[in-house]
């Protein structure tokens, strides 16, 4: 009793040494003051749970220290795991988390979205187990859960769903850990459901960062030809941080990274809170930054090897990517703003988007469903609570809708002007930002990140059904 009651002293010093984070505006800052911006890097060495070994955590705490990595994403955790050490071997090394709450059998589908309890409950759970360490810089709500525009009926239920955690983090006096969504970079959703996410002007159904997964940089290439600087035109003074929550094409390779010196540079910076390269470990999809050892057969089968990869031991660096980006990493040191300088009324208000038919379908500021509410028909209809009492229906999107309201109006000249600058994406970005073109970019991202099947059909999204990564 005594001893565990020291260690748990003692972890709960180490952990204070790292300030907290916290989002104001559309910045990150530290509890320190300072601006914080992401050098992060995704880290899933294992389906469950990457943050349960103490001593695997040291050793590639130590390794991304010398990357100059502050940030990783881990998009599945154990909520019933002890994550103590590792969560310390990470604040000791300066690293912040950044953590997935949804499960595998929990996450908000795309074509048929429903936000219940039992997706509460797990989300929720998450976040009760990580709240506490000092280095928790934020919680996400969902990946890419939405691809296409005919999935953006899916968007409000992104909504409740960051509405009730920040909610339930409020009432258990939790610090206000940041609650946000990582979306696909689809053309066609933006800027919608960045927007969308954010208007309405009730900061309290709206999520608190928005990170985009975006593969459109693919060197070669440069800030305009990537696509880089539409998604710029469309981040300008935005409400909450926005950055990069997974980035780093691998075509044609070795990976150069010369996106990361657009993002910390002087078109993005004052926008932009940084970048998640994807990913940590090399494994079949090759974007990794370090490997445990060779690559073995697929059918092998042994302690740590899944899928034809090491996943434990020390980490080796995959030449030269990891030594390219650590090189950006390297001279990479924005200032940004203090947080006493920071002047919140530079951010802008962005407008609930109308609906347009085959393009974005929630039209405006449309009621975010109730816990216990399934999209039916394009419509929410409220389903039987759990102890079978049938809740009263909502009113559809379309009664609900506040069309033509004074956001649109107000804002209605900044969405044209960033809708209309689409076409002018250079045709020779291999751009995922020009969907149909892009196929490729799409195909593959769902290959690496999907672990379910898109409605976008093609092999490579049924295939990463199998496989645990999104
Ligand atoms: C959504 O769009 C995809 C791709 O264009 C199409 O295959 C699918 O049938 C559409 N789904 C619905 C419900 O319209
Ligand atoms: C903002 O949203 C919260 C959560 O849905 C709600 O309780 C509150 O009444 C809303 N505030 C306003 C001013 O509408
Ligand atoms: C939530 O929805 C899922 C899928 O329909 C269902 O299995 C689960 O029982 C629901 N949870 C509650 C509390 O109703
Ligand atoms: C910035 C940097 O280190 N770039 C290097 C990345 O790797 C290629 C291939 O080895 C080198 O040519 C670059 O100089």
């Amino acid at each position: 009793m005594h001893s565990s009651l020291l260690l748990a002293l003692c972890s709960a010093t180490l952990s204070y040494a790292i300030p907290t984070i916290e989002a104001v505006g559309g910045k990150f800052f530290t509890s320190d003051g300072d601006q914080f911006f992401i050098k992060g890097v995704a880290y899933q060495l294992t389906e469950k749970d990457p943050l349960v070994d103490t001593e695997q955590c040291k050793r590639d705490a130590s390794l991304m220290k010398k990357l100059g990595a502050n940030t990783i994403r881990v998009y599945h955790v154990d909520p019933k795991a002890d994550h103590d050490g590792c969560m310390s071997a990470f604040a000791d090394a300066g690293i912040y988390a950044m953590v997935d709450m949804d499960t595998f059998d929990t996450y908000i589908l795309p074509n048929d979205p429903w936000w219940n309890q039992t997706q509460f409950d797990a989300y929720s759970k998450v976040m009760d187990t990580f709240h506490d360490y000092d280095n928790l810089l934020g919680l996400f709500v969902g990946n890419e859960i939405i691809a296409i525009n005919n999935q953006s009926l899916a968007a409000p239920f992104i909504k409740a769903s960051a509405r009730d955690l920040k909610a339930y983090r409020d009432s258990k006096g939790y610090r206000k850990i940041p609650v946000g969504y990582s979306a696909t970079d689809i053309a066609e959703l933006r800027p919608w459901l960045q927007d969308y996410l954010t208007c309405g002007g009730n900061a309290s159904e709206n999520i608190d960062f928005y990170g985009l997964n975006s593969y459109q940089w693919c060197d070669p290439t440069d800030y305009k030809t990537s696509g880089y600087i539409n998604l710029q035109e469309q981040a300008k003074n935005f409400p909450v941080p926005i950055f990069f929550s997974e980035t780093g094409c691998n075509k044609p390779g070795p990976r150069l990274f010369n996106d990361q010196d657009s993002i910390f540079g002087p078109e993005m910076v004052n926008d932009w809170s940084g970048a998640i390269v994807y990913e940590w470990i090399q494994e079949a999809n090759e974007y990794g930054l370090i490997s445990y050892g060779p690559k073995v057969d697929p059918t092998v089968t042994g302690k740590d090897i899944v899928g034809g990869f090491t996943r434990a031991g020390t980490p080796t660096p995959v030449k030269p990517d990891f030594d390219n980006l650590s090189k950006h990493w390297a001279t990479i040191t924005p200032t940004g703003v203090a947080r006493s300088e920071y002047n919140t009324k530079s951010i802008s208000t962005r407008a609930c988007p109308t609906s347009t038919p085959s393009g974005w379908l929630v039209n405006g500021n449309v009621a975010v469903p109730t816990l216990g509410e399934t999209l039916t028909a394009s419509s929410y209809s409220s389903v039987p609570s759990a102890t079978g009492t049938a809740a009263s229906a909502e009113p559809s999107e379309t009664q609900n809708a506040v069309s033509g309201s004074k956001e649109i109006a107000g804002m209605g000249a900044g969405l044209v002007e960033a809708s209309q600058s689409q076409p002018q994406q250079p045709s020779s970005s291999s751009s995922a930002a020009a969907p149909v073109a892009g196929g490729e970019i799409v195909e593959q991202h769902c290959d690496d990140h999907k672990r379910r099947a898109w409605s976008i059909k093609n092999k490579n999204c049924l295939r990463a059904k199998l496989n645990w990564h999104r």
